[in-house]
């Protein structure tokens, strides 16, 4: 007899997630993933100056607060063929490393290793030990006996104090909790540290967006930063050195403890890399471009079917008509009017609330389709779509991971591994080491481009009469994000935004598919159905943000 979990609220991410499952025989037989809250911002910004647009849709999400900006300018700037300046792409390049930065580093350590790290074990752990096996991992200073003792003793003075904060409520001791003590007391310290440095990641995102959350620089048109060498109250000499600096430290935290981290915790947990991988299908769009008209990119895109590699197709550019005809959204299972599936520019969004019904309307998201298909998109998309075309960068990292992954293991781990739940994690961190690289070497190129004289950062939109159509995507922290509007006399008469966690939270679609969080779930192992935290592992591992998802 199957044991029916509902878990509401899914904690430890942004929104209102609600998580159906059926658990039989120790597993998971089926899932329905639900959105819990509404707000319509697609009709809020009706009507309105399409130069507005992004101040509005960026107060869709308090986590990734320049993503939205970003995709609404670049839609308008599409509907207008507006070539921005090339300081202006090199600037939004900035923002975008460094605010993923930011986000990568939160997710796993603050958003996701509690899953699999027992806080209260670590008080067991002996710290000597601890050290000795952190230094084999990473030459990182901060693993070093003396402060692994401090954090033990801070941990213990918090738990006798009885007040845990954020620690409360863990199900600590669970029997899935497989790491030992030390390792436990390592990854309490790296937890610490971290607060840090997403901190410093985020100072660069301030400094290029004016202030964080929620950027104040990216306009239809470039972006509202005036770049002056040598005037304190601009973008001058010494914030562009700052920056170097914050994102140096970034990049040595990034490969010297995130990356080995993620690394550790899936050989631990290496028979979790069976499971949770659900739906192979891939989505990911090209990012940071290099040109004023985005034809060339540093982070490559494209689709990946059925987990075949060998048959990726790559998206080439902004104008690339294999993305802006395949997409659309279907909403047979969703609380909408009607039971459609249509492209985005011909989208309406007419709210019909039903309560829970397994078999029919569940959810607020909407089911995100590309060619008709379900995708699964985020950095393990990205990861394996750029593997796929042969990208050098992702190249490097992956085969770093796979290499130091196997030895740990004791044995070769295939690159199949990667889709699986600790598959999304270690993609997360291989996509952090790029952008470690990248978000520097953006800022060198626009210095040097500086250098050479060139200060525009600007060119004012002009809005035809008519109606003109545009669509902008961004390969935001979580995946594929794209903004879609339709403009008249110079009003927004449509914009829609098909969002990362929309794909992946999606609910079945007419034909009685599951999303990707609904198909990654089921086959997992649950141990004790009272505390699933199993199924907590695996929803954690895509990042859900359903404040985004719906919108
Ligand atoms: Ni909020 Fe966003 C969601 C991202 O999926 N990345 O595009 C939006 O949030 O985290």
């Amino acid at each position: 007899m199957a044991h029916k979990v509902t878990i509401d609220p899914v904690t430890r991410i942004e929104g209102h997630l609600r998580i159906d499952i059926e658990v039989d025989g120790g597993q998971i037989t089926n899932a329905w993933s639900s959105g819990q809250m509404w707000r319509g911002i697609e009709l809020i910004v009706k009507g309105k100056d399409p130069k507005d647009a992004w101040a509005f849709v960026q107060r869709i999400c308090g986590v990734c607060t320049t993503v939205h900006a970003l995709a609404s300018v670049r839609a308008v700037e599409d509907a207008l063929n507006l070539e921005i300046p090339i300081n202006a792409q090199y600037v939004r390049n900035v923002i975008m490393a460094a605010h993923s930065l930011h986000d990568h580093i939160v997710h796993f350590y603050h958003l996701s290793a509690l899953d699999w790290v027992d806080v209260v074990s670590a008080l067991e752990a002996d710290p000597k030990k601890a050290a000795d096996l952190a230094q084999s991992i990473s030459p990182w200073p901060g693993n070093n006996v003396n402060r692994f003792r401090e954090v033990q003793e801070k941990l213990k003075a918090f738990v006798a104090s009885g007040q845990l904060g954020p620690f409360e409520n863990g199900y600590w001791g669970h029997p899935a909790m497989k790491l030992p003590p030390e390792v436990n007391l390592m990854a309490v310290s790296h937890y610490l540290e971290a607060l840090e440095y997403q901190y410093k990641a985020n100072q660069i995102v301030a400094i290029f967006g004016g202030k964080s959350p929620h950027i104040q620089t990216v306009v239809v048109g470039g972006v509202a930063l005036a770049i002056n060498p040598d005037n304190e109250a601009t973008l001058n000499m010494e914030r562009i050195l700052f920056a170097q600096k914050l994102f140096e430290e970034v990049k040595k935290f990034v490969h010297q403890v995130y990356l080995p981290d993620v690394i550790a915790v899936g050989a631990l947990y290496k028979d979790w890399l069976q499971y949770g991988a659900g739906v192979k299908n891939y989505l990911a769009v090209p990012d940071l471009p290099l040109d004023t008209k985005g034809e060339t990119f540093d982070l490559p895109g494209g689709t990946i079917f059925n987990g075949n590699l060998a048959g990726v197709k790559p998206i080439k550019s902004f104008k690339d008509p294999y993305f802006r005809e395949n997409v659309a959204e279907c909403i047979a299972h969703s609380w909408y009017e009607g039971d459609w599936t249509k492209h985005p520019w011909e989208e309406e969004t007419v709210p019909h609330y039903t309560d829970f019904q397994p078999d029919g309307k569940y959810s607020w998201s909407k089911a995100p389709r590309f060619k008709g298909e379900v995708m699964q998109v985020g950095p393990l998309a990205q990861v394996l779509v750029g593997y796929a075309l042969g990208h050098e960068l992702t190249k490097k990292w992956v085969d770093y991971a796979v290499e130091k992954l196997s030895s740990l293991v004791g044995g070769p781990v295939p690159l199949e591994a990667f889709h699986s739940t600790p598959g999304r994690h270690l993609a997360r961190a291989i996509r952090a080491a790029m952008l470690a690289e990248l978000g520097p070497k953006h800022l060198n190129l626009l210095t040097q481009n500086i250098g050479r004289g060139d200060l525009e950062v600007y060119v004012p939109p002009k809005f035809p009469k008519g109606v003109i159509k545009g669509v902008g995507f961004h390969e935001a922290p979580r995946g594929t994000l794209s903004h879609w509007v339709v403009i008249r006399d110079g009003r927004i008469e449509n914009y829609q935004c098909v969002v990362p966690s929309t794909w992946n939270m999606s609910p079945r679609d007419d034909k009685g598919r599951m999303g990707p969080y609904e198909a990654a779930l089921v086959g997992n192992p649950v141990a004790d159905p009272e505390k699933p935290l199993e199924a907590l592992r695996t929803i954690h591992s895509f990042d859900p943000c359903i404040a985004c998802a719906v919108h």
